[in-house]
């Protein structure tokens, strides 16, 4: 009877064990989709955002930004990654429609700090009705995973931006590329 109650115990407290050591979180998906309010009065209105994983190591995970009209001279995006998920931002992608873009380094959606334009660790391309941005994890330091915040404006103000998901925050976390 007593050794009953100890096999009892232990299975409790082995079951128990288990539950600990399952993961404390689940790793982020591979990729998320958001979809964003219609704001005709929004500069360049974003209506939805797809965040995706790398496929593959060498290759980059990519921001699919989808806007309510076709781009046009003036036409600004702005990308902010947070690459270690403390909700600041770590890297500052701008680009203008037919013109550059740059990267800098930062810790603040306000001020930039070093130009890293040059290692070329994000692009961006505008065409169509989407804004295309790549990130390269392997450069940026191989985060686990990363999440953007977005701002669509025409001609430097910021009066109309759009922001996605939200002014000055980040969309949730996605995978940067597959765990080896
Ligand atoms: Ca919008
Ligand atoms: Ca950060």
């Amino acid at each position: 009877m007593r050794l009953t109650w100890f096999a009892v115990l232990a299975l409790i407290v082995v079951v128990g064990g288990v539950g600990v050591a399952a993961p404390a979180q689940a790793l982020p998906p591979t990729e998320r989709t958001f979809s964003d309010p219609a704001e005709p009065g929004a500069a360049y209105d974003v209506t939805s955002v797809v965040v995706r994983a790398a496929p593959r190591v060498g290759r980059p995970a990519v921001v699919v930004v989808k806007h309510a009209r076709a781009v046009a001279a003036g036409d600004v995006v702005d990308a902010w990654f947070d690459l270690d998920g403390d909700q600041v931002p770590d890297l500052h992608l701008s680009g203008a429609a037919y013109s550059e873009y740059v990267v800098h380094e930062t810790s603040s959606f306000t001020r930039d700090g070093r130009d890293v334009s040059a290692k070329d660790c994000v692009r961006l391309s505008m065409s169509g009705h989407v804004s295309k941005i790549r990130l390269y994890p392997e450069c940026v330091g191989q985060p686990v995973a990363f999440a953007v915040a977005l701002r669509s404006s025409v001609d430097g103000r910021t009066k109309n931006a759009d922001w996605a998901p939200g002014e000055q925050r980040f969309s949730r976390r996605v995978l940067a590329q597959p765990l080896s």
